[in-house]
């Protein structure tokens, strides 16, 4: 298993619409381990495979809090189904914002249908922070950033924030 790099915004490979996949081989398993690998090296509860550079309908979470116990969940192809007509907020930050925060609006129960770590079709109906996770997960696939969810004042504040951050990285 390998720890890849994250990309980090603005790099435009964000906004890529990322691919369904065909099969879920052992390459894509392997990409999977990798995704996992890289999420809990960060940490986070979640990844995308486009946060590493791959445009493919893959995710990967692990809401385990306990140490020691992983309870991962692997994604492919995700179709949410059914959403409920209410909404909850969560404070979301996300790998490809590093240090940004902000409360995000999403429905606060989801249905989810998708292949599973071996190609099996599976159905989860999703509450709670996972709920909000696989939406915040979902929209990657699609290019989205949870700041895309805020008031361009609120999002163009995080993004500056960010370049100003990243700059005083560079600069040491
Ligand atoms: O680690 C993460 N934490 C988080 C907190 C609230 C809502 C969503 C998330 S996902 C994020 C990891 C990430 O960027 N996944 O794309
Ligand atoms: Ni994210």
């Amino acid at each position: 298993m390998a720890i890849l790099p994250i990309i980090t915004a603005p790099d435009p490979r964000l906004k890529t619409i990322s691919r369904p996949v065909e099969r879920v081989d052992d390459d894509l398993r392997r990409l999977m381990d990798d995704m996992l690998e890289t999420m809990y090296a960060a940490p986070g509860i979640g990844l995308a495979a486009i946060q590493v550079g791959v445009p493919k309908r893959v995710l990967v979470i692990d809401l385990s809090e306990e140490e020691g116990v992983r309870k991962p969940l692997y994604f492919v192809n995700p179709e949410i189904v059914d959403a409920a007509e209410e909404y909850s907020v969560y404070n979301e930050g996300c790998l490809s914002l590093p240090d940004q925060y902000a409360e995000v609006e999403r429905p606060s129960e989801v249905t989810v249908r998708f292949l599973d770590y071996h190609g099996e079709p599976q159905e989860i109906h999703a509450t709670g922070l996972l709920a909000t996770c696989i939406q915040h997960e979902m929209d990657h696939l699609d290019g989205v950033l949870f700041v895309d969810h805020l008031s361009s004042l609120k999002r163009n504040m995080i993004l500056r924030k960010l370049k100003k951050m990243q700059r005083l990285a560079e600069t040491g």
